[in-house]
């Protein structure tokens, strides 16, 4: 708790050190002390004298520490993982999701075993469904999560609709707020993912909502540190290089998250303490395609 808020102190003093040297993007302007702050969804460095010529000075400031506020008492973690039928350059479709929330309290007061390893907390909600992707699945993709079009065929899976989002939707409010989504490599595969297939209905999630990538997590943390050693970031080596073992059920959604889970537990204070600095918005998130 005290960590967390040092860290928070520290930060907001190398913030103003940092933004006080630069020039506004918005407006080009000389910076002007502390009053030289990143603008609401954290894309540019924007000033007072920006902020006072759109009479939004006031606004413009409390919706940037809203924000940051939020990022910093995050209440709920959701981690994320989905399946489909290819890669990014294949323009896929999503064939499996699952959602799994967890208080912060939970991670924050994790259970460790007789190794000493931290030990998954009684899962309270999830949500997993699979989903018909209207195009064909990709051989590789379909031999690692074992689903082909034929199974999500014969088990009259639906398409990514309304419905499903609704119901994404709902479980993301049911959480104590703010939530932000946790998902690896969720900045480069996941979220543009799912925000292409939202797009394609016409619908989105609110532009507040937060998310971390964990892959880019885990590379940070490391590079903080002196280990500037050269290696994978891919969730069964994180996972296997503190837990000694395979993670089980990779590439099922489900198996994927309680993996993230566990990776995110071996570190639980250390992410934690720089989420305000690790987060983006939805509203930042560009579609996949
Ligand atoms: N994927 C793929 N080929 C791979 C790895 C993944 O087409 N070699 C696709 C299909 C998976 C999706 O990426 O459903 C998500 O990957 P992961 O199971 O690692 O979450
Ligand atoms: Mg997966």
């Amino acid at each position: 708790m005290f960590g967390r808020m040092f860290t928070r102190i520290q930060e907001v003093v190398n913030n103003i050190r940092f933004y006080s040297s630069f020039t506004c993007d918005l407006c080009k302007t000389a910076p002007c002390g502390w009053l030289i702050s990143r603008c609401h969804l954290n894309t540019a460095r924007t000033c007072c004298n920006r902020n006072r010529s759109a009479g939004s000075s006031k606004s413009t400031l409390q919706s940037y520490y809203q924000i940051d506020n939020m990022a910093n008492s995050v209440k709920t973690f959701v981690f994320l993982d989905l399946e489909a039928t290819g890669l990014n350059n294949e323009n896929p479709k999503i064939t499996e999701i699952c959602l799994v929330a967890i208080h912060v309290s939970s991670l924050e007061n994790s259970v460790t075993n007789s190794s000493g390893h931290p030990q998954l907390p009684r899962i309270l909600d999830k949500l997993s469904l699979c989903v018909d992707p209207g195009k064909p699945i990709n051989g590789i993709a379909s031999q690692i999560t074992g689903l082909s079009n034929t199974n999500l065929g014969n088990n009259e899976k639906q398409h990514f609709n309304s419905c499903l989002f609704n119901i994404v939707s709902e479980f993301l409010i049911r959480q104590a707020q703010p939530v932000c989504l946790v998902a690896h490599n969720g900045f480069n595969y996941d979220y543009p993912l799912l925000k292409s297939e939202l797009q394609q209905q016409n619908i989105d999630l609110p532009s507040s909502l937060l998310c971390m990538d964990s892959l880019k997590v885990f590379q940070n943390l490391d590079n903080q540190g002196s280990n500037v050693e050269r290696k994978s970031y891919a969730l069964p080596k994180i996972y296997e290089r503190f837990f000694g073992e395979e993670p089980v059920n990779s590439h099922y959604a489900e198996g994927d998250v309680l993996t993230l889970i566990m990776v995110f537990l071996s570190k639980t204070n250390q992410i934690l303490e720089t989420v305000s600095t690790q987060f983006k918005n939805w509203g930042e998130i560009k579609s996949m395609y």
